[in-house]
């Protein structure tokens, strides 16, 4: 029987380095030798990134109230869970996920204050029994994360539906992803996310460490 793959998910604010470090690990990933596909929610399948562009960029989704936003970010999930990650595991692949149903307890549950009960039920009804096997958490302060989104390429600088909120909105978010990071501290771990990327990933690296040597054991 194929053992089955492992599910990484990679969470923190926007800004704080985590899809720099998706990169790097996935290429760690398959230095290794282990199969690796790479998503990213929301989308990383067709309906996922027409919800995606509804919740992010598109001039309808302007306004849009936050019970509708919550549906959106589980509906894609759904999807991605089902089409992609859910398959792939089962052919023994290894699945990184950039944002996953944590960025859903802590921006929708946390920062816009949905009540938790509802949040979790509907997280469940997304992932079915798909759980991640680890989950990186990159923490850094809410004024440096903040810094760096607004240094990001002229390409991707304007800011979208999600990132024009206050800063207290962001204060929320870190606090909440590290107050679910102790209370989940079997599937969590708090990577500083302060330094070049570089060092991030020595961080990175040594953090993941177990869990390949486990799996080539
Ligand atoms: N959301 C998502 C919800 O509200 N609920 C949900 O359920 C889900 C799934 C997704 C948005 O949706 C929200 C959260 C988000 O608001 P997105 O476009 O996918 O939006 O954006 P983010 O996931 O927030 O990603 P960002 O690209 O904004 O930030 P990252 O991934 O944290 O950072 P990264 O790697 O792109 O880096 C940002 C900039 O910093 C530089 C990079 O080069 C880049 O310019 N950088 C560094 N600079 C200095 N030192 C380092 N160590 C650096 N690492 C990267």
């Amino acid at each position: 029987m194929t053992p089955a793959g492992r599910l990484i998910t990679l969470e923190g604010s926007e800004g704080c380095g985590k899809t720099t470090q998706f990169r790097l690990l996935a290429r760690h990933l398959e230095e290794a030798g282990f199969r690796v596909i790479c998503v990213r929610e929301p989308g990383g399948t067709v309906v996922g990134e027409a919800v995606r562009h509804l919740l992010k960029h598109s001039p309808e989704g302007r306004g849009m109230c936050p019970e509708t936003e919550l549906l959106l970010f589980a509906a894609s999930r759904a999807e991605l869970v089902r089409k992609e990650i859910a398959p792939a595991l089962a052919q023994g692949t290894w699945v990184l996920c950039d944002r996953f149903l944590d960025s859903t307890t802590v921006y929708q549950g946390v920062a816009r204050g949905l009540p938790a009960e509802v949040v979790a039920a509907i997280n469940a009804f997304a992932v079915g029994s798909c759980r991640p096997d680890l989950t990186l958490l990159f923490d850094l302060p809410v004024e440096e994360a903040l810094a760096r989104m607004n240094r990001r390429p002229a390409s991707g600088a304007a800011h979208d539906r999600m990132e024009a909120e206050p800063d207290a909105f962001y204060a929320r978010v870190r606090q909440g992803y590290l107050d679910l990071a102790a209370c989940e501290s079997d599937r969590f771990r708090v990577i500083d996310a302060a330094g070049s990327p570089e060092d991030v990933f020595n961080r990175v690296r040594e953090t993941v460490a177990p869990l390949l040597h486990a799996a080539a054991r």
